[in-house]
């Protein structure tokens, strides 16, 4: 849907995307303005805060990483750009 917003955490090289079912509840939160949300992923709780645009295991283990919100459709245009897609 080039109309749909997709959401990322940063990696060392780059962005990673959230999985379909927590990007749908990262925009659920987003759109109803909660400020931060905790959700399992990758078997760990992960507190993600919506004001300060980051995420972290809600352990404090790990990294704290930055996260993004961009249009799909841009997400698309890059990746064909890079021969991605
Ligand atoms: N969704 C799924 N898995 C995650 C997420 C997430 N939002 N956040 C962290 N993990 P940490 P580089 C990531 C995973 O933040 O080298 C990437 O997906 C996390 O996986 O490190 O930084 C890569 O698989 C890690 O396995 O405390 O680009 C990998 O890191 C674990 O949860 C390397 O990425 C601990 O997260």
């Amino acid at each position: 849907d080039p109309n749909s917003f997709q959401w990322f955490y940063e990696g060392r090289n780059g962005w990673w995307r959230y999985d379909a079912r927590t990007n749908a509840a990262l925009e659920e939160a987003y759109s109803s303005g909660v400020p931060s949300l905790t959700l399992m992923l990758a078997g760990h709780n992960f507190c993600i805060d919506l004001s300060a645009m980051r995420q972290r295991r809600a352990d404090g283990g790990g990294m704290s990483r930055n996260i993004k919100r961009d249009s799909d459709n841009h997400v698309v245009l890059q990746e064909h750009q890079a021969g991605l897609r």
